[in-house]
């Protein structure tokens, strides 16, 4: 999988990571950064799903990275929000020639939803309902204008790190040992920021992690028919499912820097 990813990096003008305006430190893979690097290829940081952060908060972010001298353009895949100021980055990279791009980024942060929105219809298959990472499975070349084509996908980095970020990072769900366990891990992390997007997300207050499974799973009626207790690995199941559907909104920050400023417009 990871030889896919460094082969078609190898063979692209310009790399596009996408990474998550939710957890934009969290999505980023530096391995991959470094290798990008050391090609002298042009690389463009791409914080996708901004529909579901303030954009003040995505602003930030994008500051952020600038300033880290990173190309970085956030944008909606599907609200189509930022995708002329993403070809115009793309553009200026490629210095007016003709070229080849690549999309990359861990499983699910939208890299088949941004080429579609790049080509304006619908050509590069998404994974609506996600059973398992890797949707996009053949490599396949789209031409998004007259000079631009673009890679779907071979681009999937393995989700890696602590078992949080490999949940936050698409590890597929079908393939969790412990579902519970990772859902409420990833519960505990939203409720470090906003407990409300839980509350909104499923229609429902809750006491603790475990509540909330309980209270999905009795909500939509999965119950074992043997003891009559509800099916909370399918609520946990679930409740990554949606995170990665879009389905639970909430925003981190990124560090302060020495002036306080955070200020930036996607120009
Ligand atoms: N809210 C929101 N959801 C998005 C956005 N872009 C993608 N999604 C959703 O995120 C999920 C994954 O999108 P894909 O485009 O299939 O992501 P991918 O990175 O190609 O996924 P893999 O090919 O499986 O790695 C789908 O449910 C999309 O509808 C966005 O900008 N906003
Ligand atoms: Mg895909």
């Amino acid at each position: 999988m990871l030889t896919n990813v460094l082969n078609v990096i190898r063979k692209s003008d310009v790399v596009l990571e996408v990474i998550d305006s939710r957890e934009p430190d969290l999505t980023r893979s530096h391995k991959i950064e470094n290798y990008i690097e050391k090609l002298n290829k042009g690389l463009i940081l791409v914080i996708n799903k901004g529909d579901l952060v303030p954009r003040d908060v995505i602003e930030k972010w994008t500051n952020y990275f600038r300033k880290e001298g990173l190309a970085a353009v956030y944008i909606s895949a599907t609200n189509h929000m930022g995708t002329r100021i993403l070809r115009h980055y793309i553009r200026e990279k490629l210095k007016g020639n003709e070229g080849v791009v690549c999309f990359i980024g861990y499983p699910k942060t939208g890299k088949s939803s941004i080429i579609n929105a790049l080509k304006g219809k619908h050509s590069a298959s998404t994974s609506a309902h996600p059973m398992s990472y890797g949707y996009t499975k053949t490599v396949q070349k789209f031409r998004i204008d007259s000079k631009i084509y673009a890679w779907d996908t071979p681009g999937i980095i393995p989700p890696d790190g602590s078992q949080l970020e490999r949940i936050i990072r698409g590890y597929p769900v079908e393939k969790l040992e412990d579902p519970v366990k990772a859902a409420l891990l990833l519960i505990s992390r939203i409720l470090q920021f906003d407990k409300n997007s839980l509350i909104s997300a499923y229609k429902t207050d809750f006491t603790d992690g475990l509540d909330l499974l309980k209270k999905i799973a009795i909500k939509r009626g999965w119950f074992y028919k043997k003891d009559k207790e509800p099916i909370i690995e399918e609520a946990a199941r679930q409740l990554i499912r949606d995170y990665h559907e879009g389905k639970i909104t909430y925003f981190t920050l990124p560090p302060l820097d020495n002036n306080n400023e955070n200020k930036v417009s996607n120009i």
